[in-house]
């Protein structure tokens, strides 16, 4: 019989998956995980884990990097500085998103795409495509072929002039969705309410960036939501809305559970640790830092978002990582001014805080169970796009992704973390834990000291969504 030989053993580990926590060593060889078990046999590399948690590695399924930007925007975060920094913080897997601009080809999308990731990455990744110009083209051609290829997601937006799609086209697009078994992505506030309400608040002076949560009250997702869940149901086709903020929309998610409709949800860090107080008072620009779609809302809202991550409603957290710097003419203040808050560039930073975040505020704070942390932040992503379980479990020949945890007290600043920003929106905020160790595919990433960039990041073709039956009817 031929000895395994293992090229690392982390031993002692409290392991905790989606479905169980238990004590063991994890062998690991090739980048996989081989073996399970106690008392495993001597590796070249050994880690003791003795009293720490080890989850799988991140799977961040909803983040931007490089994404192409009308100028003089300009994201701060490439996939150098952007998956140095999910690698720090535990993530070990991102799907960022491969942009058509209307007009152009989505094959044109994604071979930009690949070219902006080069051979950049840190962690592995895969692409969502974001699809604004569904042309006969697109949805007879493109999209089913890269579907084929393994970008099976896609993000569809209801509101923003360039990239918006109408109801007809997303009943199009939903429908090569059904029948080529991807998983719609969709960004769900009403359009014309917002620029409604944003023409009122400019005309009135109102200019600050803290209107921006003004122009964009809860009424508008709530109304995208439920259209957006109409449009599901009348193709008959699951969805993901992405970036839930609050009760509205939670209230429409939940009635059309209730009806059976295959309706998934996503929501990030900003609605459980910002508000809309956190866009300024009276005209403090510094309130740029916060602005992001659907925007902050009350205490209120967060506990009720908390809630929807206790009790199933929330299928993932992402980050949604949308890196402008603050003091930049590439970022929240274009051209080098400050500007009205619709010309503000939507988004705020947080690759690296999202795992620790969840795991202090959410696990350690007792509001979710570690299994649950799990699921959210690792195995639903990789279900949803498909990635799962080479990715989003600690499971024998899964890749050996891995996170130990280090209890301890960390103050969040900006300085401590690896993206390009120059700014964090929980500056200063006190958590109980950090990773003190991030493996991606079993070469350490991050020893809670010091980034190491390893042999770097992968692309990796997506398969199908788990929701969707295995085949189904074109
Ligand atoms: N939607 C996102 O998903 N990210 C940043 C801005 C936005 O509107
Ligand atoms: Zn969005
Ligand atoms: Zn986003």
């Amino acid at each position: 019989m031929s000895r395994t030989v293992l090229d690392l053993v982390v031993r002692n580990a409290l392991v905790s998956t989606a479905a169980d926590t238990f004590a063991c060593d994890i062998g690991i060889r090739g980048g996989v995980v081989t073996m399970l078990g106690r008392d495993l046999p001597g590796a070249a590399t050994e880690i003791d884990a003795r009293g720490r948690h080890v989850t799988p590695g991140g799977v961040d399924g909803h983040c931007h990097l490089d994404q192409p930007m009308p100028p003089p925007v300009r994201m701060a975060d490439g996939f150098d500085s952007g998956t140095r920094s999910a690698a720090c913080g535990g993530t070990t897997t991102v799907i960022p998103f491969a942009a058509q601009e209307k007009g152009q080809s989505l094959r044109a999308a994604v071979d930009d795409y690949h070219r902006r990731a080069g051979s950049k990455a840190h962690v592995d990744y895969a692409f969502h495509l974001i699809v604004t110009d569904p042309s006969p083209h697109v949805l007879r051609d493109e999209l089913p072929a890269l579907i084929a290829e393994g970008y099976t997601s896609f993000k569809i937006y209801m509101t923003y002039d360039d990239l918006k799609l109408d109801d007809r086209q997303i009943l199009d697009v939903l429908d090569v969705a059904r029948r080529y078994r991807a998983m719609p992505m969709i960004h769900a506030e009403n359009s014309e309410c917002i620029a409604w309400l944003a023409d009122r608040l400019i005309g009135a002076g109102n200019v600050a960036p803290r209107y921006h949560a003004v122009s964009r009250p809860m009424l508008v997702e709530r109304e995208a939501t439920h259209r957006a869940i109409t449009l599901s149901e009348l193709v008959d086709v699951p969805i993901l809305i992405v970036h839930v903020s609050g009760r509205e929309a939670v209230e429409q998610i939940r009635w059309a559970r209730s009806r059976g409709l295959r309706i998934l949800a996503e929501t990030c860090p900003q609605y459980l640790f910002l508000t809309s107080a956190d866009l300024g008072i009276d005209d403090d620009y510094r309130g740029a830092k916060c602005v992001c779609s659907p925007p902050p809302r009350d205490e209120a809202n967060q506990k009720i978002i908390w809630d929807g991550l206790s009790d199933g409603l929330f299928t993932v957290f992402s980050s949604d990582h949308a890196p402008f710097s603050f003091d930049d003419p590439a970022g929240k203040m274009p051209g080098g001014r400050e500007v009205a808050f619709p010309h503000i560039p939507n988004g705020i930073p947080g690759l690296e805080t999202r795992l620790p975040l969840l795991f202090s505020e959410g696990v350690l704070a007792g509001r979710i169970s570690i299994n649950r942390f799990v699921e959210l932040t690792s195995t639903a992503p990789a279900r949803t796009y498909g990635l799962h379980p080479r990715k989003g479990t600690i499971a024998i020949g899964s890749d050996a992704d891995l996170v130990v945890w280090d209890e301890r007290e960390v103050v969040v600043s900006n300085e401590l973390l690896h993206h390009a920003v120059d700014y964090t929106p929980y500056e200063g905020r006190r958590l109980r834990a950090w990773p003190a160790l991030t493996l991606l595919r079993g070469e350490v990433v991050w020893d809670g000291r010091q980034f190491s960039p390893g042999s770097g990041g992968r692309f990796l073709r997506c398969g199908t969504p788990s929701i969707l039956p295995a085949s189904e009817a074109r």
